[in-house]
């Protein structure tokens, strides 16, 4: 038990140079003051259906200011939860998500409840001796095995969609080292991205970053026709070129498709045309059958053994051929689909049996309460969970400590470069490290 002393926001940069929450929250138990701090993500290609990001308009950071969330954090949560006792954080959200009667957040905005919520859970972690994962883990994953499982990296070193502005219609071309040990597997993804920037350099492509801290090379179709490359033959498909050199990546690098496999977050509804119900993909308009053909084609020539988002948030329809077709192969993914909401996760995924596995992140439903609610559902329906980051970070490393403590099967964070990114590999080193020597 202890008393909240305080709760303090401001706004800090996130890592595209954008205003964002970041909260403290002081515990005091018999006048030992404990502070847990954190710091809230944000995206960019956001499913409609996500909670609410609360921004002031007008124009201070280009209507991007996030005051009005910082200021319910230091005036309306801040009267409720100050100078009360709680035992858990869990009990901090409930209090902070009875104040909210919107159904997504909008009156005091998903990013101030989800920045008090992330710091609490760090300061009651501390309060109880315990690292953060472990306290994630006894307060909502004690029925889980006690032995810790770390999650199959999913690096993002390939960026194309709304993350850059080189015309690949997918979003994220991801490499997932499956190595033996998070150790291993850490090593394995910097050495595929060193060598994917060096082939890259070599067939002459920039090599400069998109917002994941993948490559984002603009490719010259005719071009790699011309150059009798190794690139050669794609079928003039920018994606296929991609994939192409995500595998040279991993086998110039002393790797194989055994233990390093390939994923795509194709965020389809970014491309996705309502009104002709067609895909504008690569230059091409494809039906639902087409596009899942697309995909199962892609999934014989190449080892890829994920797809998230690879159809729209509201195509349940396609999001059915696509689970017929390939299903029983892959994972197929939804983030946009199911926005880490247990609600619209068995209404949308459940009743129309659809996906396999759902995207977890924390700020599309706005509380670590609820997102490990969503963690549990997708747990007993046995669809896996991959827990994200989001294209805008800070660096937290929350999600890291998450992905340990549900045991789940992949955390995506983004290529093993640029610090908001770095963050969250390294904390995975570091629970490794405190693991070896408990
Ligand atoms: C996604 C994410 C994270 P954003 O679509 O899965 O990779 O991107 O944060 O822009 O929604
Ligand atoms: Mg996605």
């Amino acid at each position: 038990m202890a008393l909240v002393h305080t709760i303090y926001s401001r706004w800090i940069l996130d890592s595209r140079g954008l205003p964002t929450v970041s909260c403290k929250v002081i515990l005091d138990q018999n006048g030992r003051k404990i502070t847990g701090y954190a710091s809230v993500p944000s995206g960019a290609s956001t499913g409609s259906h996500e909670a609410l990001e609360l921004r002031d308009g007008g124009e201070e950071f280009h209507g991007k200011g996030v005051s009005k969330a910082i200021n319910n954090i230091n005036t309306v949560i801040s009267e409720k939860l100050v100078g009360r006792d709680f035992s858990t954080a869990a009990e901090v959200d409930h209090v902070m998500l009875s104040l909210d009667e919107s159904g997504n957040k909008s009156e005091l905005g998903a990013n101030s409840i989800l920045g008090v919520s992330m710091a609490a859970h760090r300061a009651f972690a501390q309060l109880a001796g315990l690292e953060l994962w472990q306290y994630l883990r006894r307060l909502y994953f004690s029925s889980l095995p006690a032995a810790t499982k770390f999650p199959r990296l999913m690096c993002n070193v390939l960026n194309g969609g709304a993350h850059a502005d080189n015309g690949l219609s997918i979003q994220e071309f991801m490499v997932i080292p499956s190595g033996g040990d998070i150790v291993d597997d850490i090593r394995m993804a910097s050495e595929i991205y060193h060598t994917l920037k060096s082939n890259l350099a070599k067939d002459g492509y920039s090599t400069s970053l998109g917002d994941e801290g993948g490559f984002a090379p603009t490719f010259d179709l005719q071009a790699i026709v011309n150059s009798q490359s190794e690139m050669e033959n794609p079928e003039l498909n920018p994606t296929k070129v991609a994939l192409k050199f995500l595998q040279k990546a991993i086998l110039d690098s002393g790797y194989t498709n055994v233990n390093c496999e390939l994923g795509m977050d194709v965020a389809a509804t970014e491309f996705y045309d309502t009104q002709d119900q067609l895909y504008k993909i690569d230059g091409l308009s494809l039906s639902r059958s087409e596009l899942t053909d697309f995909y199962s084609q892609l999934c014989e020539d190449f080892p890829i053994i994920s797809i998230e988002d690879g159809f729209a948030e509201d195509d349940v329809l396609g999001w059915e051929v696509m689970t017929a077709a390939l299903a029983k192969k892959i994972k197929l993914i939804g983030d946009d689909l199911f926005v880490t909401n247990p609600k619209r996760f068995a209404e949308i995924g459940l009743v129309n049996n659809i996906a396999n596995g759902v995207l977890i992140k924390l700020n599309q439903i706005g509380s670590v309460l609820e997102t490990c609610q969503m963690i549990n559902k997708a747990k007993e329906n046995d669809y896996i969970t991959s827990i994200s980051h989001r294209s805008g970070e800070t660096t937290d490393s929350f999600i890291s400590d998450l992905a340990v403590a549900s045991q789940s099967e992949f955390i995506k964070l983004g290529a093993p470069a640029r610090g908001e990114r770095v963050i969250k590999y390294n904390r995975l080193l570091e629970i490794y490290d405190s693991l070896q020597t408990l």
